[in-house]
């Protein structure tokens, strides 16, 4: 039986990743973050949090890596884990050059004193290519950072790369497009869409706050994108790999469609704020993903207009469960309406 080491599994893609890995007979360990509520519901709404072994760690302390490669012996090591959230990387940009950037470093050198036979995945970023001025981005396309966030990833990137070349490990990046899904983080623009439009159409809220419209990203479908990710580390030869859509839509067209799915007109509801803005945005992004099509045998099978809908209707459910008083592991009714959060005034430029 191979084993499976995932960083970050409480996450979106750690909680998808894991499932697939189980259904292909993996034992799966995970790394978790001690915090004072317990935050597993994405593991328990996917039905694997039993199943799963899980280890505390932090990328923080190079202590709890080396412990969390020990423990669980792993032949492959996922590292999933990071500040994914852009507009956080803005608020404490040093905090994520350390967990998103350098502490990459500890857990490749956790994976070579230990075993450096251990095949490891690095979940890069399209932010990298910031605003890069390209039609379609792909495996050679320059990078062009515009985020706290984008600069960690990059180093993080480059620092694997590394190690492929100087331990002749087989460690690799995978440069993922943004991928979406009903376990989402609600702060993401895609859930906070949906979110927002099934708790309007229940009459549960009356607005919706964004930041730019106008942006544009290639947005794919998460449990498809573990399957490339799981593929990369089958590989026979380490390489990296973008995974995306090859599709690019602006928030505006997400916002349209999802009202649309609930028979509303978003114009009516949909407010703008500045307080939802970056200093410095990726205007724009789309992926080419023939590399992955033809090495890989991976193609996405989940375009945007069908993503849109899977996730407000799964958010439309879930909210109509709730006020008929169902109990089920579910992040929303937790969550604070993003308007009121004090903070963000860090990010206007001084
Ligand atoms: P996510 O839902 O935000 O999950 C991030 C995970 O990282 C969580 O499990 C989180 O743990 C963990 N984490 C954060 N700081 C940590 C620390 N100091 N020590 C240990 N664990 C820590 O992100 P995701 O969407 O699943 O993305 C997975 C990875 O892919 C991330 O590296 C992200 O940057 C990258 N990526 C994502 C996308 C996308 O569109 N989703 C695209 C490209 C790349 P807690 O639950 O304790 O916070
Ligand atoms: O923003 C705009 C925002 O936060 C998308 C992460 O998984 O994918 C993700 O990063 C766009 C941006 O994702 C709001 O300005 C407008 O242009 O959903 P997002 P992201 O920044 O693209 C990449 C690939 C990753 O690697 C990251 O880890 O939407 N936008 N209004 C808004 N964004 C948010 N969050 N909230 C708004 O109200």
């Amino acid at each position: 039986m191979k084993k499976a080491l995932i960083t970050g599994i409480t996450g979106q893609d750690g909680a998808y990743l894991a499932k697939l890995l189980l259904s292909k007979n993996y034992k799966v360990y995970g790394t978790f973050r001690r915090a004072s509520s317990p935050n597993f519901w994405r593991l328990q709404n996917l039905e694997i949090f039993s199943k799963v072994h899980l280890i505390p760690a932090d990328l923080l302390d190079m202590g709890s890596l080396i412990e969390a490669v020990k423990i669980s012996d792993p032949d492959e090591v996922y590292n999933m884990a990071a500040v994914s959230y852009v507009s956080t990387a803005f608020e404490q940009p040093v905090g994520n050059a350390e967990i998103t950037g350098t502490a990459v470093t500890k857990l490749l050198e956790a994976i070579r004193f230990f075993n450096p036979k251990i095949r490891f995945y690095q979940a890069s970023s399209s932010e990298m290519y910031g605003n890069s001025g390209t039609k379609i981005q792909n495996e050679n396309t320059a990078f062009s950072p515009a985020s706290p966030y984008a600069s960690a990833k990059l180093y993080a990137h480059w620092i694997t790369d590394v190690y492929r070349k100087a331990y002749d490990m087989f460690a690799v990046s995978g440069i993922l497009f943004n991928h979406e899904s009903p376990i989402r983080g609600l702060e993401f623009v895609s859930r906070k869409i949906s979110n927002g439009v099934a708790k309007i159409s229940l009459g549960l809220e009356k607005e919706l706050v964004l930041g730019n419209l106008e942006a544009k990203r290639d947005w794919g479908y998460a449990p498809e994108y573990m399957e490339a990710v799981y593929l990369m580390l089958q590989n026979n030869t380490p390489n990296s790999y973008v995974i995306s859509t090859k599709e690019s839509h602006s928030v505006k067209e997400f916002v349209k469609l999802a009202f649309e799915e609930v028979g509303l007109n978003w114009k009516k509801y949909v407010k703008t704020d500045k307080k939802f803005f970056r200093p410095l945005d990726v205007n724009y992004l789309c992926g080419e993903n023939s590399k992955a099509k033809s090495e890989l045998g991976w193609y996405p099978k989940t375009k945007f207009k069908e993503l849109v809908k899977v996730m407000v209707n799964e958010d439309l459910k879930r909210w109509k469960k709730f006020l008929n008083g169902e109990f089920f592991p579910w992040d929303a009714p937790m969550y604070p309406n993003e308007s009121k959060i004090a903070g963000r005034q860090s990010l206007k430029k001084l």
